[in-house]
């Protein structure tokens, strides 16, 4: 099979503290941007909620969230640059941030960025984790439940000129549904961008096993949906909040092929080859020939199961 060569980028990005700027966080998203066109990236991928700190791990009331941390336009004043950047640097990207609709709704989005810098595609994330009321004795809050409305768009694909493009944030990435829905569409390369606390203010889950679900949940999916998955962390520290790194590239093998080596802004590139997804999808997982859909009404049917169905979130 002839090889369909397309330049695959991951900008991770370093904490943002509290007091960092728009400007500032849009200066490290260009250098890395020209970083990537650089190396010949097509797409470069940036993390979720790549604007800011981490803020859901703040509680304060609606009105301040939507002054201080969310973007009533995009592109708007201080993101037109990443924009005008990429159409002259010819490079399309994913970029995460908080929306504010013009009617007032808050989500959890990422657009998709082609090389001409026209918005081609728009996610609103919808596997929202954490809680919505005030937990005064937990180290930090995970408030996404309070800021965000869940994304009421689906999860979609994008057929670019050279690939089909889908994406998601972070949580979406844990949950098989996600990338099932995507695979289905004939996606190619599933963007996503994640803000992953290094603790779990639910229960004391073990530090190491975030990495190693992330990993584990970005490698299965690429693999049982022969896709190529582009993951950014926001990493490191912020306001005393450990965020995982672990940016990755991934392969429809279900190989990671290109990881971030710090915590710190740093970009991971490769030549990921379009036509590997194209033999999987022909072989082990031709859903033409192989799904059994009959078999599966219970995913649509079923939320949960047994006791916990309707209990209040514990992730
Ligand atoms: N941002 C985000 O979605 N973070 C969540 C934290 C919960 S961990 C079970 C994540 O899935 O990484």
């Amino acid at each position: 099979m002839l090889k369909r060569p397309y330049g695959l980028a991951v900008a991770q990005l370093g904490p943002i503290q509290p007091q960092d700027t728009r400007a500032q966080c849009v200066a490290r998203l260009l250098e890395m941007m020209r970083e990537a066109a650089s190396r010949g990236a097509k797409l470069v991928v940036f993390p979720e909620l790549a604007l800011t700190t981490f803020f859901p791990r703040y509680w304060m009331n609606e009105q301040e969230a939507e002054q201080r941390y969310f973007e009533a336009s995009m592109p708007g004043p201080e993101t037109a640059i990443l924009f005008e950047t990429a159409r002259k640097l010819g490079i399309g990207f994913y970029l995460g941030y908080a929306e504010l609709t013009k009617d007032g709704r808050r989500f959890n989005t990422a657009v998709l960025v082609d090389a001409q810098a026209n918005i081609v595609g728009r996610y609103r994330k919808i596997h929202l984790p954490g809680h919505s009321d005030h937990k005064p004795k937990a180290p930090f809050q995970h408030l996404e439940k309070k800021y965000f409305e869940v994304g009421n768009e689906g999860f979609k694909v994008w057929d670019t000129k050279e690939a089909k493009i889908g994406m998601c944030i972070c949580n979406d990435r844990r949950w098989p549904e996600t990338w099932r829905v995507m695979g289905l569409q004939g996606a190619e390369i599933v963007a996503l961008g994640y803000n992953t606390p290094s603790v779990n203010i639910h229960w004391p889950e073990p530090p190491h096993l975030r990495m190693f679900h992330h990993l584990l949940t970005l490698q299965a999916a690429a693999y049982q949906n022969a896709v190529w998955v582009a993951a950014s962390a926001k990493a490191g520290v912020e306001d005393g909040s450990h965020l995982i790194g672990g940016s990755a590239i991934v392969a429809p093998s279900g190989e990671i092929v290109a990881q971030a080596q710090g915590e710190g802004d740093e970009v991971i590139f490769c030549q990921a080859d379009l036509a590997m997804g194209d033999t999987f999808k022909q072989h082990v997982f031709n859903f033409a020939a192989h799904r059994r859909p009959e078999h599966y009404r219970l995913i649509i049917d079923r939320v949960g199961a047994g006791s916990t169905m309707g209990a209040p979130p514990t992730d």
